[in-house]
This record gives C-alpha cells, structure tokens and sequence, in this order.
C-alpha cells in the first residue's frame, strides 16, 4: 500500500498469521497460490467502539419532551444500560463484529466500561464482561485492543458520580485490579491487545488519571491510553471553569501525551491545541457518524492534517458500522464547513479515499497498538478484498478504486475479509453469521419486550 498500486502480487502469509513476502509482477504464480478474486487492501483498525449501544441504534432518533440534545441522548443510553446482561452483551458484541468484518474493520479497539451488576456491584469474576467481549471477538473473528475504562466522577473535579452511572465504576486500586487481571488472562492471544480508558477528564481526577496509567504501564509500556475529550462545547465550558483551560490544553500542560494516547474525538480542540496535537505522537480517534447523530461538531481535520496530526477512525456508538461511511462523511464535513471539495488529501496524495484510507490505517495502527498497518513483511495479514465487478468499482484502476469505494460505493462492494491470514467473510457472508444472529435477534426481543 505504502508503495501504491500493484499488479500480480504475490501475498506470502507465515504460521501465525504474519506477511511473509509480497512480490509485484508474478505471472506465473505458485499452484498453491490463492487467486484473490478482485483488488486487495489492508482491513481498517476502528478506533473506537461501545458495542452494547449497537443494540439500541435507530431507538433515540424520536424527539423527547425537552430539547434534545447529547446529554439527553445519555440518559436514554443510560436507562438502556440498566437492562443488559453478560450473556446479552456477548450477543450483541459477537452480531456487531460480524457487521464490522463485513465492513471491512479487521481490529476494533473496544472502550469498555460496562463492568458491574445492574446494581452496581462487581461480578464475581470481575472481568466478566470484559471476558463476554472478548469471547464475543473471538467468535467473529476480529482483533481487538481491549480498553476497560476508568470511570469514577461524574464531572470536573472529582464530582460524585450520578447513580445511572453505576455500573461503570472503580476506584484506582480495584481499576489496578481488573487491570492485572485481564493483562494475565489474555497475555498468550496475539489477537488480543489490552490498554486503558480513563473514561473523560469529567470522570477522573489527575490524580486517578495517573493512577490508572501506572497501572497498565506495569505490565504492558506500550499499551494504549484512549480517553474522549473536548466533543461538547458545555463540556469544554465546564473545564475552563473548573481549571481555566480548555480539555485538550489541560491534559497537554498536566499529562505526558505521547504515542499511546489516543483522543476520542476533540471536536473543540482550538488551532493551538490542534497545533500541539499535531506536533506530538497522539493519534485524535474521529467519529463522523456518531459525532453527526449526537450533535457534536465538526472537527476541523482539514488544519489538523495539514499540520501534520494523526487520526484513526471510530465506530463509536454503532449507529453505523461502516468504514466506507465514516470516512466519506469526515470528508463531507469538512466540504460542507468550508464550502470547497477535495480538502482531506496533499500533494503526494491528491486522492482524498487513498489519503484517507492510508490516514486511518496509520493512525489506527499506532491508536489499538497492534501489528497492522499494510500490506507489508511484518504486519499481520488482514486483508480486504474488494468486488471490482460491482457498478462503483468496474474498470477502475489505481486511486480511484479507494475514490470509488469511499465515496460511490457501500458495503456490498466488500466481498472477502481476512484476519490474520484466515478467512472470516468470503462473498459477503460471514461464516458463522446465521448462529450469531439467531442469538442476536433473541437478545434483542428481550431487551425490547
Ligand atoms: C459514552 N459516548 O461513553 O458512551 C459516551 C457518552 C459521556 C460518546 N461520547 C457518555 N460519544 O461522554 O459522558
Ligand atoms: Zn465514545
């Protein structure tokens, strides 16, 4: 990928899943080989995810009472929150990782901070739900950068949490805990990456933010930091009163922000905050179509990745499961704030789908901190191949495939997904979709009834 386009490329996969050897111009392949059945690039890492809001996705679309809003969205996924079992939440996550499979995802990086019983106290295997997500990767197929999150304020300042938030919490010490155990538990699964959460800056202290990254830096010095920032204007309100500075500005001057951290969305990071950004090693975690359905903002990508930023790609709510989507609509907002066409994209890569899928995949990479990243010796081999015998794809050649794919095409253009060089989805089906859904549709009657 890095190196463009290729034709005739043979694709060597090892033992465990790695890319071997890639070789352009072989006429005359191996008997073995595999012939891929149309154009080939890497599977997109999803930065961001709340699998269990899948199940609640067309369900808050209708106006309430009051004005509605993110916060009033909240409490509806709050209320939604209250009824959710383990068993269900396997259910709901295994339907939404086929569903991301077939949309070309092969990593999602998992913000996981449904921890307790409906009354709030721990389970009796404290990762359970932890556990129900990753078997629920397991069953798909798909890598995972797992990230339980911290969550012990309900706002700025060490504020007590509200009781709908129950089920979310920890202190720094039972946050270390769950940690430890779930490093030791799924330290022999190469599929399987475990990092940190500290949900928000309204729901730590400095001081738990610390904490909380000592306790993974322990086992694991690379491990990954997401936390969300700066995605409410009340939310960057609130902070300054509370430290007169901004969310991003804060957490820059009081924390080390370097390569592990990733931040899930900063809407309202200003042009000095972006420009710090930039500078740094941090990857900013954009989630277009959650950020459109809640209200958010827009954020300005345009002058963030002219001035060098990175970004990754978020499913986040799951309203959509769509790489295709998220990327055309990040474009889109920026096309529409600007009133210009063709703004996510440079010199040496004038195709705004090649520029932001290579965007996406880089950032992506370094945010879930796994060996992905392309087509290339050394990364592990998830693959996408596309049907370029769909009306969007046919004849084109080059950039304009990943043009075509981002902004003419939708998932059916998607036919073969895999991960670690084992097939999940081959012409669109995924193998075990019909038993995952069966699960799925009685989860969802339950949860409805
Ligand atoms: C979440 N989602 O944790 O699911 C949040 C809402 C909050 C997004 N920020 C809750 N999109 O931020 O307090
Ligand atoms: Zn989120």
């Amino acid at each position: 990928m890095r190196d463009g386009w290729a034709d005739d490329v043979l694709l060597e996969v090892d033992g465990i899943g790695f890319i071997s050897a890639v070789t352009a111009g072989i006429s005359d392949p191996p008997e073995d080989a595999e012939r891929l059945s149309g154009p080939a690039i890497p599977g997109m890492p999803n930065v961001h995810s709340h699998a269990f809001q899948r199940a609640m996705a067309g369900l808050t679309e209708a106006r309430g009472p009051s004005e509605d809003s993110f916060w009033t969205w909240r409490q509806r996924m709050y209320a939604f929150v209250e009824r959710i079992d383990p068993e269900q939440t396997q259910n709901i996550a295994a339907q939404l990782y086929v569903e991301m499979l077939q949309a070309g995802y092969t990593t999602v990086g998992e913000f996981h901070y449904l921890h307790h019983q409906a009354d709030g106290n721990p389970y009796d295997t404290v990762t359970e739900m932890s556990d129900r997500i990753i078997a629920a990767a397991r069953q798909a197929g798909i890598a995972i950068t797992h990230l339980p999150v911290l969550y012990a304020c309900s706002g700025f300042g060490g504020v007590a949490p509200e009781i709908g938030q129950r089920r979310f919490l920890n202190d720094s010490d039972s946050f270390a805990g769950l940690v430890e155990d779930l490093v030791n538990k799924y330290r022999g699964d190469p599929l399987v990456r475990i990092g940190i959460a500290p949900h928000s800056l309204r729901a730590v202290t400095r001081e738990q933010l610390l904490h909380a990254t000592d306790a993974i830096s322990r086992h694991d010095f690379a491990a990954p930091i997401h936390l969300h920032i700066a995605e409410q204007t009340r939310e960057v309100e609130e902070c300054i009163a509370w430290s007169g500075q901004r969310p991003v500005e804060w957490l820059l001057n009081s924390i080390d922000v370097d390569q592990r951290w990733c931040l899930i969305h900063a809407t309202y990071a200003n042009g000095a905050e972006r420009e710090r950004l930039a500078a740094g090693d941090a990857v900013v975690g954009i989630c277009p179509t959650t950020e459109a359905n809640l209200g958010d903002g827009i954020f300005p990508a345009t002058e963030y990745l002219a001035g060098g930023g990175h970004i990754g790609i978020g499913s986040d709510s799951n309203v959509s499961v769509s790489a295709i989507e998220e990327l055309r609509l990040l474009e889109y907002g920026q096309r529409l704030s600007h009133r210009r066409r063709a703004l996510l994209a440079n010199a040496d890569s004038p195709s705004v789908g090649r520029y932001l899928y290579d965007a996406a995949i880089d950032g992506g990479a370094r945010a879930l901190a796994q060996p992905i990243g392309g087509l290339e010796v050394g990364r592990r081999a998830d693959v996408v191949v596309l049907d370029g015998e769909t009306p969007a794809l046919v004849h084109k050649t080059g950039d304009a495939i990943l043009d075509s794919l981002v902004f003419a095409a939708n998932h059916r253009s998607i036919k073969d997904v895999m991960v670690a060089g084992r097939w999940h989805v081959r012409d669109g089906r995924h193998q075990q979709q019909e038993a995952i859904f069966e699960r799925f549709k009685t989860t969802l009657a339950s949860l409805l009834a």
